[in-house]
């Protein structure tokens, strides 16, 4: 059966854009591969984090991931610091892969680029091989991601070829996947950039815990247009194209086709806060249920905690034996 792995950030409120870009895909993908999702705190780290603050982000994320769909019965969802494993195949991954390999990530140049004057970590700069870890420590042979992260993927398979070529057939080479049917979601106030937890302002963001009210007031200011016609059509209307595009992805038709049933931006602009609203209101109820029971919760990350760490024990074990590192037993 076909492994696939993808991981989350703990930073941050999750938002529309990840939902149906990503975690929507995750939940209907789990019946049909052996799909493993980390929350990834150790790489939140790479940025400064406020005391405290991690390990609650980790436990609001899992019940997402949980109030979604995933389930703990069926796909495996753990903590990325819960696996020592990852950190102790971090560093292996940070001796096979270059200086000059990690200076061309585009991610780090722009991450490290923006924060100036601010700390910029050396663990911002060898992220890249903590995700390496991430994925081959699972043989995954599918890594669901966005085109921001093709470049990650990338960047894996190189490390995993020339650790195979140096200690032999170790590692599963994983590849990069574009979910075939994930939205794209921009921001609702500036619709040629994409909905995001980290841009500096928030108001055209609709998080998935938003209450309906504030969902129906964000919408309500979307920026459209000034023509008047409902057409889909990304470059000419990016305004109302994002909100066809939502709607449809929200109701399970396709933009064009919802495009056909409204006239005016008022309309369309309502309708898509209700089906949003809808869709979103059993996810909040279920997330709100799964909070007030933490023993619960924790017991459900600990089966995929478990399950993570026979998987990722064995892959470092691999790993040392083909390096030839001296055994301890
Ligand atoms: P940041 O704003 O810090 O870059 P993010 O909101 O983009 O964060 P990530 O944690 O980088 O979120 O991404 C989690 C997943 O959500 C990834 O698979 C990513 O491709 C997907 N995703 C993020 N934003 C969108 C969006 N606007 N539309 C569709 N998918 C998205
Ligand atoms: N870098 C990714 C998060 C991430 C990831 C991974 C994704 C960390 N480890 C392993 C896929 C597989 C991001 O910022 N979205």
């Amino acid at each position: 059966m076909t492994r696939v792995l993808s991981c989350i950030q703990p930073t941050g409120d999750v938002h529309l854009g990840n939902y149906l870009g990503a975690l929507r895909n995750w939940v209907s993908g789990q019946h049909s591969a052996d799909v493993f999702h980390g929350i990834v705190d150790l790489h939140a780290l790479t940025v400064t984090q406020i005391p405290g603050v991690i390990g609650n982000n980790t436990l609001q994320l899992a019940a997402v991931l949980f109030a979604v769909g995933l389930d703990p019965d069926v796909a495996t969802v753990f903590v990325q610091s819960h696996i020592p494993e990852h950190s102790q195949m971090g560093w292996i991954m940070e001796c096979t892969v270059s200086f000059g390999e990690l200076s061309r990530m585009t991610q780090f140049k722009d991450k490290s680029a923006k924060r100036e004057a601010e700390f910029v970590s050396a663990g911002l700069f060898t992220y890249p091989a903590l995700q390496a870890a991430d994925i081959l420590l699972y043989d995954a042979n599918e890594v669901p991601v966005g085109d921001d992260q093709r470049q990650h993927i990338e960047i894996t398979r190189d490390i995993a070829m020339r650790f195979n070529h140096r200690f032999g057939e170790t590692f599963v080479i994983p590849e990069a996947v574009t979910p075939a049917s994930g939205a794209r979601v921009m921001d609702l106030l500036n619709p040629t950039s994409k909905m995001s937890k980290s841009g500096a302002d928030d108001s055209g963001v609709i998080y998935l815990l938003d209450q309906p009210a504030i969902i129906e007031k964000k919408f309500k200011r979307a920026v459209t247009d000034s023509e008047t016609e409902v057409v889909f059509d990304r470059e000419r209307k990016p305004g109302v194209s994002n909100l066809l595009e939502i709607l449809a992805a929200a109701t399970g038709t396709n933009p064009q086709k919802a495009a056909e049933t409204y006239t005016k931006y008022g309309e369309l602009k309502s309708a898509s806060a209700q089906a949003v609203i809808a869709m979103l209101e059993p996810i909040q109820l279920r997330y709100h249920e799964l909070l007030s029971d933490r023993g619960e919760l924790m017991r459900m990350l600990h089966k995929g905690n478990i399950r993570a760490r026979e998987v990722a024990s064995a892959t470092l074990s691999r790993a040392h034996r083909a390096i030839g590192l001296l055994e301890s037993k």
